[in-house]
């Protein structure tokens, strides 16, 4: 009797030990990696499991929405950053770093600023005190900006938006100097998604991006999103390959959105969670190999909160924890490949 009790003890001693060993986080920091999500301050206010498992599995965050131009600058003189900040407390009391999304995009932009006829210099002026106000303001707490986001259409051409059209192309540029003069010790990327092989999108970055460079403008980085498809993954060789020539010009490369929507595959639930789980892995062990990629940030970490059946009204299942917060196949598979 007192033998099989020891045995049980010992048995569920070994299981809490792994269960505080084998997590994302700890392995990730062993290999220096920083592993992120991100995340929904609403959420995380009211679910005391998604802070658990947020604080438990990750040493990064991204502000999935309240970082962007519209919740930070509601009206051009007031500025709200109460939500960022639940964030980037939680982040502070949980010993995580904090990436910040995004500076300049042609989305989520609030009415007075889209409805509003600027000249080229009032346009340039709006951004910069922005630019400044935001950055200065997390001066020391954000350790990487998403300085510009998504500037590249998918025909590889710039992307039409208010930035380009009012203050043209020089806009992306501007930017990256605001964010450095505001805060010279922060990193400043690129992000974009669809670009994470190679392709002409990704081809029209590596110039863009080169083009920075070769002027001096700062820039230490490009983001790929990687919004995938268990159906369509992602070719390891071509993001390597894309990683490569981004670091001959001395950048850094991390996978900032990662997801991996099933819905397209065929198969059975089974077969499409393995597939999913296999995309996860390739992509991990490309950031892993690869000398300039240190970051790996999913977007999101529960199927419960995945912006993709809220925004895209398509019911999936792209993260690596359920519904129920258990761990997924994509789950072990990371696990397997960090440790
Ligand atoms: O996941 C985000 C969703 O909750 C927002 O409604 C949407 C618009 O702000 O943005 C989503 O996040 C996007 C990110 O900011 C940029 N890359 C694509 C992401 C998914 O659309």
């Amino acid at each position: 009797m007192l033998l099989a009790l020891g045995a049980v003890l010992t048995l569920s001693l070994m299981c809490s030990t792994q269960a505080t060993n084998l997590n994302l986080r700890s392995l990730a920091q062993k290999q220096g990696l920083n592993i992120g999500a991100a995340v929904l301050t609403g959420v995380l206010q009211k679910e005391p499991t998604y802070r658990r498992v947020l604080a438990r599995e990750f040493n990064m965050l991204t502000p999935e929405n309240h970082m962007k131009f519209k919740p930070l600058h509601p009206e051009r003189d007031r500025y709200d950053f109460a939500p960022a900040d639940v964030l980037v407390d939680f982040a502070k009391e949980n010993d995580m770093q904090v990436r910040g999304h995004t500076l300049v995009w042609h989305h989520s932009l609030p009415e007075w600023l889209e409805k509003g006829e600027w000249t080229r210099e009032e346009l340039m002026a709006i951004l910069q005190e922005h630019i400044y106000t935001v950055v200065e303001r997390y001066r020391g707490q954000v350790v990487e900006w998403d300085v510009v986001n998504e500037a590249i259409a998918d025909d590889a051409s710039l992307r039409k938006s208010i930035w380009l059209n009012v203050i043209g192309s020089d806009y992306i540029e501007m930017a990256f100097r605001w964010a450095h003069e505001a805060d010279p010790t922060v990193k400043l990327f690129y992000n974009d998604y669809g670009s994470e092989g190679i392709n002409s999108k990704s081809d029209a970055i590596y110039a863009l991006v080169k083009s920075l460079r070769d002027r001096h403008v700062p820039i230490d980085g490009v983001g790929l999103q990687m919004h995938v498809r268990a159906d369509k993954p992602p070719s390891a060789e071509k993001v390597a390959a894309n990683m490569k020539r981004l670091g001959e010009l001395g950048l850094e490369v991390h996978i900032t959105e990662m997801d991996v929507k099933i819905e397209h595959a065929t198969g059975t639930l089974e077969e499409k969670l393995t597939a999913q789980a296999n995309v996860y892995r390739d992509m991990m062990q490309v950031c892993l190999t690869a000398e300039n990629c240190d970051t790996f940030v999913l977007w999101g970490f529960t199927d419960l909160h995945s912006w993709i059946p809220r925004y895209l009204k398509q019911p999936d299942s792209p993260l690596i924890f359920d519904k129920f917060y258990n761990p997924k196949p994509a789950y072990d598979a990371l696990v397997e490949v960090l440790n």
